[in-house]
């Protein structure tokens, strides 16, 4: 039996049953009168040229040099995010920011599968999309964030948001105290992905 189910045996097997489906599904497409090649080229320019936390950063700076807009934010963050050019798809119902203080970090996870708001802060990393994360965040959440490089102090108190098909979350992490007069531009490249999702500091 050893060498049947050889991990790359099985990787292989399955990249050739997923080209088979696809190109199944690509043939139901076109007979339909669809440009199934320009929807995907579509969909990766998205995903390359929008998709990007980038957005977010923009969205967590104006919050940090705003306060009206910071106001908006936290009151309906889907609704402010849209204000500034940067829409979401129509079932992300809600985004929520949750703003870290001196106090209490924010920190977010899908445990059913790899949700995030991303269209805002960016596609799921491998990682987030990882059962162990899933799994322990929740359980162990100042262990798992001390193995990701966090080490947060004992007297904040970490809270772990579970994100749903149609309530999204971002992190907006503390404006870093050196900071002052500083342009929006140059405080958003500063924030990080994994700052938005809760994982690291500015
Ligand atoms: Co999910």
């Amino acid at each position: 039996m050893a060498a049947v189910g050889s991990s790359e045996r099985g990787t292989n097997l399955y990249d050739q049953e997923m080209a088979e489906k696809t190109n199944a599904v690509a043939a139901v497409f076109a007979a339909h009168g669809h440009d199934v090649d320009k929807y995907v080229s579509d969909f990766e320019h998205a995903v390359e040229e929008r998709w990007v936390p980038e957005n977010g950063a923009r969205v967590v700076a104006k919050a940090w040099t705003d306060a009206a807009f910071r106001e908006r934010l936290l009151a309906n963050g889907h609704q402010a995010v849209t204000e500034l050019g940067l829409p979401m798809p129509a079932h992300h119902r809600h985004l929520v920011a949750l703003e870290n203080t001196d106090k209490i970090h924010n920190v977010i996870c899908c445990t059913l599968c790899s949700c995030t708001a991303f269209s805002i802060i960016g596609l799921p990393p491998d990682w987030y999309k990882d059962l162990e994360y899933r799994a322990r965040i929740v359980r162990e959440s100042r262990t798992v964030l001390k193995e990701m490089g966090l080490d947060l102090p004992s007297d904040v108190e970490i809270r772990v948001w579970d994100t749903t098909a149609d309530t999204r979350y971002m992190v907006i992490p503390q404006r870093p105290a050196n900071t002052a007069g500083w342009s929006e531009e140059k405080l958003a490249a500063m924030v990080s992905k994994d700052a938005m999702f809760g994982v690291a500091l500015i």
